[in-house]
């Protein structure tokens, strides 16, 4: 794990993103843990966290065109993330997001920000059974572009609808890479290193024996 991996995950813990407890998941599963992006809630969170996509997102030296954040979650995600890029990288990224609902005044149309074109980035928060992302692929397809990855904050590391990952379907139908901060797997790791979560690491561990990968 890098050092800015380790310090994500400390950091999520801290900003209550990341908890530990029960909760039920969109796909109907119930966790052990839950990763709630929206609670990256102040200016400094968000600063903080735009650079830890950029950093993975450099990482994984992954070519693009530009940013697609999908509506809601997916947009102060893709805001931050190309802040980062331009203060710690000197990159310069367009950036495009969605309405959910269609405008037919002023700029209308349903994407706001750069062209929807090229090769497309896609940021997002989490997959789980993969859902969601989905329905994004359908904005960029019918946008006529080409998806470069999609880049989440974590990877719950789960089944699909087989018995593949949700993330290793989402690559293989679409023919591009899902790259992460950190994974459910790194996650566990930082909980030994620091101590004092063996019932969290239990459950998840019970978890993952049902619905991991
Ligand atoms: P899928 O559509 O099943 O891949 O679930 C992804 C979505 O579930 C995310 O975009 C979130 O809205 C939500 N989610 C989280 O935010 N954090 C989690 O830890 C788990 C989920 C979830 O419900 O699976």
């Amino acid at each position: 794990m890098r050092d800015y991996q380790r310090e994500f995950i400390q950091f999520a813990i801290e900003q209550n993103v990341l908890r530990f407890g029960e909760f039920t998941l969109k796909s109907g599963r119930v966790s052990p843990y839950f990763f709630n992006a929206g609670l990256f809630n102040s200016g400094t969170a968000l600063a903080k966290l735009g650079r830890y996509y950029a950093a993975a997102l450099q990482d994984a030296g992954i070519k693009y065109d530009v940013l697609f954040g999908p509506a809601y979650k997916g947009i102060p995600l893709a805001a931050t993330t190309a802040v980062a890029l331009s203060n710690d990288y000197q990159v310069d990224t367009p950036y495009v997001f969605n309405r959910k609902e269609a405008k037919d005044h002023g700029e209308g149309g349903n994407l706001v920000g750069a062209p929807l074109e090229g090769r497309v980035l896609i940021i997002d928060d989490v997959i789980t059974a993969g859902t969601a992302i989905r329905e994004v692929m359908e904005i960029i397809n019918a946008a006529n572009a080409t998806p470069a990855a999609v880049m989440i904050a974590l990877n719950r590391m789960e089944k699909g609808q087989g018995e593949l990952s949700a993330i290793q379907e989402v690559e293989r139908d679409y023919n591009m890479p899902v790259i992460s901060i950190v994974s459910l797997e790194d996650v566990v790791a930082y909980l030994q290193e620091v101590g004092g979560y063996a019932e969290s690491i239990q459950a998840i561990q019970a978890y993952r024996a049902q619905y991991g990968i």
